[in-house]
């Protein structure tokens, strides 16, 4: 991609009414723009975050043993009045008609029609367990939609939902996720903690919420401090193996976000040094319910003793485009953006200090087809431009890497390199530099 054909629409200043730095950031770096109250368009450098982000966590869900489908955005009325959940959800859903004057909604989550879908196809406990995944927009008629995507109408999300014979291997299902979580979040850049959830409308008696620590954050976390710095368990888990250690070892420490504290036990269990109480933002909530759905919509399976029963369900939510907000507040500067490596919607930019010169030209465009070609992901800084002005909005839009190109250094046969990160630079040749970045 070169930036002179491509749309960076950048601001120099925010919009008065963006309050917090992530949803400045997205609309100064071109991002989104807002269509209504809580519904955005994502333009170029946004979506290519939103997919990056996306990818990772389809990765490990799929490595978790997940299943992926695609869900319509449009749902039927009459599954909802199956469950009971359509006149108890209330304003947040949107309710649509159609030309036939049927009733549909926009999905606010998917709980009813996946389970649908489940018990059309699947009769015996020999076919279980089985989880879906969906990676779709969602919409719920937020009273207060704010903080750019943080709390949209319009929100992309990852919703999965699993089947399981029993109780005991529900659980195990459950376990998956909560560690597949750890992974993702560990993958972009995060540190989450799992606290102890209330279930909401979601139903259920065991829920964990994934919680990112800002300032910003709409929820309040009490935690034992070393839960926080405990790290992800990592991909080499045997995932048919006994999770519970793992998921016991991380949820018997002390966390509960405001609804479930419970101050006297947080003093008990928690030494004073450790206590720790902050902001944060819900970047996922998992959630076990056994047959809250499965038992009225008729979800059955034939278990091993030839008996008809209703198959034990959780589901698990990650807020995706939340999550693109939530990265910005966790990783940011007074310059900008600092996207870890694995969502910058570019991972480098080559900028050409003198578009037009010849010699210029060429270093610059044989670094970009060799950053290609290592998989670098990168874009080409052809703009006709100040050199301070394009430092300067890539520097916003937070490429994580500049391999720098002038008239200067291609006559001595030098480049620099500069880190987003740590504003570190470099003067190598050429073929160093990329190594430098390819890694
Ligand atoms: N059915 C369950 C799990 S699939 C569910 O809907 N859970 S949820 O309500 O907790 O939503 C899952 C995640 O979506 C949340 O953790 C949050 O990260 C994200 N989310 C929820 N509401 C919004 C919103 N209005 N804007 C952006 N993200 C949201």
């Amino acid at each position: 991609m070169r930036l002179s054909r491509y749309f960076m629409p950048t601001l120099r200043e925010a919009p008065a009414d963006a309050q917090i730095v992530s949803h400045q950031l997205m609309l100064r770096a071109g991002m989104i723009r807002q269509e209504a109250a809580g519904i955005y368009a994502w333009l170029p450098l946004g979506l290519r975050v939103l997919k990056k982000i996306e990818q990772v966590v389809r990765e490990e869900m799929d490595r978790a043993g997940a299943i992926e489908v695609l869900l319509p955005t449009l749902q039927l009325a009459d599954l909802w009045r199956e469950s009971g959940r359509y006149d108890d959800y209330g304003d947040e859903m949107l309710r649509i008609k159609d030309r036939h004057d049927r009733d549909l909604l926009y999905g606010p989550t998917a709980e009813e029609v996946i389970t649908e879908i489940f018990r059309a196809y699947v009769k015996s406990y020999k076919d279980l367990p089985k989880n879906f995944y969906n990676i779709q927009w969602k919409f719920r008629d937020e009273r207060r939609p704010r903080f750019g995507v943080m709390r949209g109408r319009e929100f992309l999300m990852k919703d999965a939902y699993s089947f399981d014979i029993d109780e005991a291997a529900a659980r195990k299902s459950y376990n998956r996720m909560f560690l597949a979580y750890l992974n993702i979040y560990a993958r972009l850049g995060l540190k989450a903690i799992p606290v102890k959830a209330d279930p909401g409308p979601i139903g259920g008696d065991l829920s964990h919420e994934f919680i990112i620590l800002a300032d910003t954050g709409e929820s309040e976390v009490f935690a034992h401090g070393d839960l926080v710095n405990m790290g992800a368990p990592g991909p080499d888990i045997d995932w048919d193996g006994d999770l519970e250690p793992m998921v016991t070892q991380r949820s018997r420490l002390y966390a509960a976000s405001d609804e479930m504290h419970d101050a006297a036990r947080f003093e008990a269990e928690v030494p004073a040094d450790k206590r720790m109480t902050a902001r944060g933002i819900e970047v996922g909530h998992i959630f076990y319910f056994g047959e809250k759905y499965s038992k009225p919509m008729k979800a059955l399976v034939t278990g091993p003793d030839g008996k008809d029963a209703p198959i034990h369900g959780g589901s698990y939510g990650v807020g995706v485009s939340r999550l693109v907000g939530g990265i910005i507040e966790a990783s940011h500067d007074e310059a900008g953006i600092i996207w870890p490596d694995a969502v910058a919607p570019f991972g480098a930019a080559v900028v050409n200090l003198r578009p037009g010169a010849a010699e210029v030209d060429a270093v610059a465009e044989q670094a970009y087809q060799a950053l290609s070609g290592l998989g670098v992901d990168p874009v080409l800084d052809d703009r006709d431009d100040r050199p301070g002005a394009k430092f300067a909005s890539l520097d916003l839009v937070g490429i994580p890497w500049q391999l720098i190109v002038g008239p200067k250094g291609v006559a001595e046969g030098m480049v620099e390199i500069k880190r987003r990160a740590t504003g570190d630079r470099q003067t190598l040749p050429l073929d160093e530099a990329l190594k430098a970045i390819a890694g």
